[in-house]
């Protein structure tokens, strides 16, 4: 049978990319359609896949919906076996691991991360940067178990922690931009400032990572349709 996959996404989203890497680093063929009313008006797509919600990512596998950035990760791992890499572990620990560290990225670090780029004042988000330096030093100790010595928390190859982080690398290095807090730096957690950099660099990453400049562009103009004054780093925050 003909495998038919369409994508219902938004380029900016960390969660959407996690889609899009786990789809071009296993080589399966797949419409992507881009949600254009995201934020003003969802188009009849998105909202027949997924009337619970309502957001993007969804994944349509042969016009049966699967919403939800990490459970399409693991669909796809399960739905396509032959292709890979395998973003899961076949041993039962490592995966519960696997799957305990890609909570914690949804949990800690995204929490932390919001007020970031929408907090109101340069003072709340270089606080709240601090509590992302924190996150990701926890996950510099993650990496260095789950790596054993590899490139990638999946080992040799790319697993689901590398995806599922990896939907944050562009925003995460726009950090110093938004509160003048660089994240991501070799000088705090080298392992994760060289994983990210491998990362970003991959066939089928690389492509749909998006461009510093154009995220901080569109974070101006979301802050500035939600009334909040733009980003402008405060000095005594300065690197
Ligand atoms: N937990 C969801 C989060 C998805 C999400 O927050 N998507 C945002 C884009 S980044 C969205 O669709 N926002 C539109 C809305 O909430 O109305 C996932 O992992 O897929």
């Amino acid at each position: 049978m003909e495998e038919e996959l369409t994508l219902v996404g938004y380029w900016s989203s960390p969660f959407v990319l996690r889609a899009r890497f786990a789809l071009n680093l296993k080589g399966l063929p797949y419409a992507y359609v881009e949600e254009v009313g995201l934020f003003d008006g969802k188009s009849p797509l998105l909202l027949a896949s997924n009337p619970v919600h309502k957001r993007v990512p969804v994944l349509i596998h042969n016009g049966k919906p699967v919403p939800e950035s990490q459970l399409i990760v693991q669909y796809l791992d399960e739905a396509f076996p032959a292709s890979s890499p395998r973003l899961l572990p076949r041993n039962p620990h490592e995966r519960a691991v696997a799957r305990f560290w890609a909570s914690y990225v949804d949990g800690e670090l995204l929490s932390a991360w919001l007020p970031v780029y929408g907090g109101r004042t340069g003072e709340e988000r270089a606080e709240a940067a601090g509590r992302v330096g924190a996150a990701l030093e926890t996950l510099e100790r993650a990496f260095g178990e789950c790596s054993k010595g590899k490139g990638f928390f999946g080992g040799d190859t790319v697993g689901l922690v590398d995806v599922v982080l990896g939907g944050f690398v562009g925003w995460l290095h726009t950090s110093e931009a938004m509160c003048g807090v660089r994240l991501l730096d070799a000088a705090a957690t080298p392992l994760l400032a060289a994983w990210a950099k491998r990362f970003r660099a991959l066939d089928g990453v690389k492509e749909v990572m998006p461009d510093a400049q154009r995220l901080l562009e569109y974070n101006l103009m979301r802050r500035a349709r939600l009334g909040l004054p733009p980003t402008s780093p405060p000095p005594s925050h300065h690197q």
